[in-house]
């Protein structure tokens, strides 16, 4: 693919997500009309996630006829002339168990992977109107400024995301929150993976770890921590788009204690300098 190519699908992205947000927000502050299903244990879905993610993946569809598209709540549809190597990865509302309760840490999320590896990453909190974006080697950016992880040396500088789901033992997260504690480190969940890996790229969370997460909840992110700075694990492995992993990304002075916090004793992918 030339530059081109990626630099229009960075710059649609954007685009959509800010217009995918502005719906959202509109279901937000009237989430008393819309109808809400269990999925699974503190796990929800709503008319405005399938809404929205239906607005996404036909705009992405118009653009690009030819990728792929994969969602949280419509799985995976493939383009007119797809290749099979150029694909949309798409959480049109993640956090949506905060979402349906008026918490406002949720955000949209897209992400589009090519070979195999994710190339763009854009997230948008509407509540806040901040738009996180990264192309592969584009750097990350908030709003249009640049943005770096914390150049904390000490997992006790600061705060560190934990996730959790009901996929989970809660046995391994609650031993990753005893280890953080222990290391003098504090805890905090949003409930918005994406939102939560957003905030590693741009300094304000230390480090971001959760057992299992999704691709839709995490690709995005994991290239804006990635071109902010920051250290990833490699999510993608062991068919990690389609059955989830474990996720931990950490700035670059604290990789140890993230690993040490995770239980894993996983080789950085990215040598941060
Ligand atoms: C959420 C994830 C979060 C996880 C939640 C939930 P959703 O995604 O972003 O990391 O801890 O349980 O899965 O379901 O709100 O799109």
């Amino acid at each position: 693919m030339n530059g081109e190519s990626l630099k229009t699908r960075y710059d649609v992205a954007q685009t959509i997500a800010r217009q995918a947000g502005k719906t959202a927000i509109g279901f937000f502050h009237n989430r008393g009309d819309i109808a809400v299903r269990m999925k699974g244990a503190q796990d929800r879905v709503s008319d405005a996630d399938l809404l929205i993610e239906r607005f996404i993946r036909r705009e992405l569809a118009e653009r690009f006829p030819e990728d792929d598209f994969l969602g949280e709540e419509t799985g995976q549809t493939q383009g007119d002339s797809s290749m099979g190597d150029r694909l949309w990865v798409v959480d049109p509302i993640d956090g949506t168990d905060c979402f349906v309760f008026g918490i406002p840490t949720w955000c949209v999320s897209i992400a589009w992977v090519e070979k195999g590896k994710i190339k763009i990453g854009v997230i948008y909190d509407p509540v806040h109107d901040e738009l996180y974006a990264a192309g592969l080697g584009y750097g990350a950016w908030l709003n249009g400024e640049r943005i770096s992880v914390s150049a904390a040396e000490d997992c006790g500088a600061g705060i560190v995301g934990i996730g959790h789901s009901s996929r989970v033992d809660p046995a391994l997260t609650l031993d990753a929150i005893d280890r953080l504690l222990r290391s003098g480190g504090m805890f905090q969940r949003t409930g918005s993976g994406a939102l939560s890996l957003a905030w590693v790229a741009a300094g304000r969370l230390l480090g971001y770890f959760e057992p299992h997460i999704n691709s839709w909840d995490c690709l995005a992110g994991i290239l804006l921590v990635s071109e902010a700075g920051g250290w990833t694990n490699d999510f993608l492995e062991n068919d990690g788009l389609r059955r989830g992993n474990e996720i931990i990304v950490s700035a670059p002075g604290i990789v140890e204690c993230m690993r040490h916090v995770s239980g894993v004793t996983q080789k950085p992918i990215l040598e941060t300098g």
